[in-house]
């Protein structure tokens, strides 16, 4: 029996954002396995969730057991289903599924039920300060060879600028949802009669709206045919969901905050949604998101699994080997990761005319290289946009 021997937060930061890797060693000399456990905003409450509380408890036990080791991992710490615990056992799961692949010589897509394409199309983010700039950061993207394409304006929420703040307004990161919800109008518009007919324009509200607002919005997109609109609502909004569905048939995206079935269940047993946007690391590793995928397969539902900076280059071999396997893949958010990550991570996948292609090695086919990566500290900034807020200075959620 190969057994569990170590287990390692790795914490990184190549880029602007922190990264929590779990590296998995065994009793065989020479096989371990890498998971991704990244949670940027809380990276040294998933290391000591790893190290004081995961690791003693898994000493020891048997590395092919991955769905005990998940099931038992999820109820140790009796209270369960919130976002550190999660991406920690997310850090275990996925290394050990890249362990089981090592030892049986194949990708982790061959362990799921093998290839069902022969690779993963991809969207990626197009941003500006206003509709023009957007579009050509757009069309920069549709001469690389992407079909699908993000687009946002002023990052999420849209620009500050025209927010009117009180003098004594304290510090944070205003928006004013009315006059983002009309200027993403205006920017959509524009983008669609600018770029060609067949490239696909997806946006995110990012819960910046007030629900109905929200509705309002998605109707009104209608006529552009976005491939999805993402997050109109917050998690703790859900409830609105049968409403913008009965009104409007514009694609709906939702999942990248959710972290246990709960809230995502009605969503696809209804079909309240087109697309499940899980940070799989958030609902606890490939273990769980196989299963969000195959049930949300038999209501029609496809994956689009979150992908931003803030997944590591390991949760995005990970993402990559379930888009392989699902029957259900829909698209697959990419980063476009610097050559620095490429570094660091030997064996990230590449893109290539809008689509990411696995490597085919064994396992989640992914490295690290340590020595690299420790010498990219994780900062310990305290997180400023998250600090949102409306003109009037109310908290906002980010
Ligand atoms: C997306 C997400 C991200 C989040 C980020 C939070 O659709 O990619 O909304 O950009 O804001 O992952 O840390
Ligand atoms: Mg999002």
């Amino acid at each position: 029996m190969v057994e569990i021997a170590d287990v390692q937060a790795i914490l990184t930061q190549p880029a602007a954002v922190r990264l929590v890797v779990v590296k998995v060693s065994t009793t065989e000399p020479g096989l371990f396995g890498l998971g991704c456990a990244t949670f940027t905003q809380r990276p040294f409450a998933v290391r000591a969730a790893i190290s004081h509380h995961l690791a003693p408890f898994l000493l020891g036990r048997d590395v092919e057991r991955i769905q005990e080791i998940w099931q038992m991992s999820m109820n140790h710490g009796y209270w369960r289903n919130g976002p550190v615990l999660n991406n920690a056992v997310s850090g275990v799961d996925q290394a050990l599924w890249d362990i089981k692949g090592k030892q049986a010589g194949m990708p982790v897509y061959q362990l799921l039920g093998g290839r069902t394409r022969e690779a993963a199309a991809l969207y990626v983010h197009a941003d500006g300060r206003d509709p023009s700039e957007v579009a050509d950061r757009a069309q920069a993207l549709v001469e690389d060879g992407y079909r699908h394409v993000r687009v946002q304006m002023g990052g999420y929420g849209g620009s500050q600028d025209e927010t009117r703040l009180p003098p004594t307004a304290p510090p944070g990161n205003y928006y004013d949802p009315r006059s983002y919800g009309r200027a993403v109008l205006k920017m959509i518009d524009h983008l669609r009669n600018v770029v060609e007919e067949g490239v696909e324009l997806l946006h995110d509200v990012h819960e910046r709206l007030h629900p109905i607002d929200a509705v309002q919005l998605a109707k009104d997109l209608e006529q552009y045919r976005l491939f999805f609109l993402e997050d109109p609502f917050a998690p703790e909004d859900i409830g609105w969901f049968p409403t913008i569905r009965r009104q409007c048939s514009t694609p709906l995206a939702m999942g990248e905050l959710f972290n246990n079935p709960n809230e995502w269940r009605r969503l696809i047993t209804d079909r309240l949604i087109d697309f499940v946007r899980m940070h799989v690391s958030q609902i606890g590793g490939i273990t769980p998101a196989r299963k969000v995928a195959s049930f949300a397969e038999m209501f029609g539902i496809r994956t689009a699994w979150h992908g931003p900076h803030d997944t590591s280059p390991v949760g995005h071999a990970a993402n990559l080997h379930l888009n392989m396997w699902a029957p259900n893949f829909g698209i697959q958010e990419w980063p476009q990761p610097s050559e620095l990550e490429y570094e660091m991570f030997p064996g990230l996948p590449r893109a290539g005319g809008g689509y990411l292609y696995p490597n085919d090695s064994p396992g989640l086919g992914i490295d690290i290289d340590e020595k690299l990566a420790a010498r990219f500290r994780c900062d310990e900034r305290v997180e400023q946009w998250t600090q949102t807020r409306l003109p009037d200075g109310t908290p906002a959620r980010p």
